[in-house]
């Protein structure tokens, strides 16, 4: 081969608009400086779950305003580097007209999309699930790009049972998970990659070990083979924890120490950023959890947050879809983003959960 055709990249990066620095620099937008991620892309039937426990109801204009009380809210930027939004909300406005994108955007807070469209029973494994969404993918991100999206996130979900993952339930979520990033660096839009372990069970924080041990083999081994630019790529993890309706449930310290071992087991120094789902744990868990791994130091990734119950439930639970209640759901989320930045920094103490924010 010539000398000037080696040095060329003769790979598909070439051919495609992907900037691999622009894509790293959006990544450490999301989540560097002590920033996080809000999760607030419930597809319509979550929220409307979500909506139930407060006894509002889920109307196009109810899920507007909800939004539009978490997004609007004085101060988050110093805390919230991207928000990942559903379709309906990304072509949403604010109720002075301006998209939500271009408002969240004009802030400083990336704007993001959720792209599957949801986890399906995987055909001859019983219990298990596969996440659909990849069939005209492509004009979709393009269409995104267009509409302000700069991220993206795939949910992969990982049930534990007594015979359950097959090793097969892993390799097809992420080779899944894989096609979806390549096509997303393909159209310049970071990939959240989040392969979820379940937490619900009863299992032993060791089996939540081993279990996230082998999703992240599949999901590593997946994106080499995509040829995913890791620099370019958020991972969101579950954290190493037990079952929650387990006998003997692991402490803090443990759930924290299991976790960095997990992820220093098989998350290369080169991805940019590990944000964290919350995945069912009461937002003090979700942000003393955080707080210790980061205070342990001398991490090679960012390690953030990228929470959506343990960042709303407390402002959802405020707000009780009344008028009224609009600041003290905002009040509610900006101490959870506040506390998390902190818990990012690893300069986070539980004693500051029960004094004035
Ligand atoms: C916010 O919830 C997200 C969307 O869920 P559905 O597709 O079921 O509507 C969810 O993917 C979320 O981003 C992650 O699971 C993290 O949220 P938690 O609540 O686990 O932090």
């Amino acid at each position: 081969m010539a000398f000037f055709a080696m040095l060329r990249r003769p790979d598909w990066l070439e051919k495609t608009r992907m900037n691999r620095n622009e894509l790293n620099a959006v990544a450490l937008a999301m989540v560097g400086n002590g920033k996080g991620i809000l999760a607030a892309d419930e597809s319509t039937p979550t929220i409307g779950k979500r909506f139930a426990t407060i006894n509002t109801e889920s109307t196009e204009a109810s899920r507007q305003r909800y939004r539009e009380m978490l997004f609007t809210t004085p101060g988050i930027a110093d805390y919230i580097g991207g928000v990942i939004l559903f379709d309906e909300t990304l072509r949403q406005s604010t109720s002075d007209g301006v998209p939500f994108a271009k408002y969240l955007d004009d802030l400083g807070i990336i704007p993001g999309i959720k792209v599957d469209t949801g986890a399906k029973p995987l055909a001859g494994f019983p219990g298990e699930t596969v996440t659909e969404g990849l069939d005209g993918l492509r004009d979709r991100l393009t269409e995104y790009y267009e509409l302000g999206a700069r991220f993206a996130k795939w949910r992969a979900v990982i049930n534990i049972g007594a015979d359950i993952p097959s090793d097969f339930c892993m390799q097809a979520n992420g080779r899944a998970l894989a096609r979806y990033a390549a096509l997303c660096q393909e159209a310049n839009i970071v990939p959240i990659v989040e392969p979820e372990v379940l937490m619900d069970g009863d299992h032993s924080i060791a089996r939540c070990e081993e279990v996230t041990d082998a999703a992240l083999d599949a999901l590593f081994s997946a994106l080499a083979e995509h040829k995913v630019v890791l620099e370019g790529i958020i991972l969101k993890p579950n954290m190493v924890i037990s079952g929650s309706v387990a006998a003997d449930r692991a402490g803090p310290a443990e759930v924290a120490a299991a976790t960095l071992r997990c992820l220093q087991a098989h998350v290369p120094a080169n991805v940019p950023g590990i944000a964290f789902l919350s995945g069912g744990q009461t937002a003090e868990e979700a942000t003393e959890h955080l707080d210790i791994m980061n205070k342990t130091g001398d991490l090679p990734w960012e390690l953030s947050f990228s929470y959506g119950r343990a960042l709303q439930a407390p402002a959802l639970d405020a707000w009780q879809g009344q008028e009224d209640n609009f600041a003290a759901g905002q009040a509610a989320l900006f101490k959870r983003a506040k506390f998390n930045s902190l818990a990012h920094a690893g300069s986070f103490d539980t004693a500051m959960e029960s004094a004035t924010v």
